[in-house]
């Protein structure tokens, strides 16, 4: 049997990492095979294109060089990780995938979609996620909890308000033209809550497997 695909999307600090956790925990409880991982990330090759994506450092990065990078992470994830679970039955939980493309790359930076969809294509396959959860919420109030979190901010998180203003209804968008795959959360909410209509979806998607 094939596992589900399932993505976590949304703009900066709405809750992403914190509910991967969760998720992770509820399907291990229920007896399901379950591996979590990220991108721009997930294995060691993609971990140091992560690096050079977020370096701050890197201001004269041109939008093409960013999308092919997050691409070339992502079509190492696909055959060293994502799919070898998939075809083994397990379940894969990544925080983010190619809606994020489409939120970042595409609606703020303004590469045209279509030509996210032939590199997409390309590099994917036909292997899109089975569900997405959109964490949705005011920009101010992500931006709050990562400054709350402190550390270090990264090269995105230097892009003003009307940069994640985009991201934010583009992801709205999207999941407004594939309702069926998309579950938009409001991470404005208190964990309980969000988790609580996480855990609704994830019954579902544990019936119909
Ligand atoms: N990117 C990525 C692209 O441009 N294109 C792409 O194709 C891809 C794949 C990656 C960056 O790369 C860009 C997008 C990103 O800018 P990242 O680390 O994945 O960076 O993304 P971030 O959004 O920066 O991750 P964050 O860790 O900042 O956000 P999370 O994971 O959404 O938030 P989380 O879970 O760490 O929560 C933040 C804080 O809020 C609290 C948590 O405890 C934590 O302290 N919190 C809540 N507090 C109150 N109520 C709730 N409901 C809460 N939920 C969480």
């Amino acid at each position: 049997m094939k596992g589900k695909f399932l993505t976590l999307e949304g703009t900066e600090g709405a809750g992403k990492s914190t509910n991967l956790a969760f998720i992770e925990t509820w399907l291990k409880q229920r007896g399901i095979e379950v591996i979590t991982t990220r991108e721009p990330g997930g294995t060691e090759i993609g971990e140091a294109v992560r690096e050079i994506l977020l370096d701050k450092a890197y201001t004269q990065m041109h939008e093409d060089t960013e999308l092919l990078l997050m691409f070339a992470a992502r079509a190492q994830h696909l055959q060293e990780k994502i799919l070898p679970a998939l075809a083994q039955g397990k379940w894969v939980v990544s925080d983010r995938f190619t809606d994020a493309t489409y939120a970042y790359q595409g609606a703020a930076r303004g590469i045209a979609f279509e030509r996210i969809a032939e590199i997409e294509n390309w590099v994917q396959k036909g292997t899109f996620p089975d569900t997405t959860f959109v964490f949705d919420l005011p920009i101010e109030v992500g931006m709050a909890r990562v400054a709350s979190r402190g550390g270090q901010t990264d090269r995105f998180e230097q892009e003003r308000h009307d940069f994640f203003e985009k991201v934010r209804n583009a992801y709205l968008k999207r999941a407004a033209q594939t309702p069926e795959r998309y579950q938009v959360l409001d991470a404005s909410q208190p964990l309980e809550s969000v988790q609580a209509q996480i855990e609704a979806r994830l019954q579902t998607l544990l019936e119909t497997a």
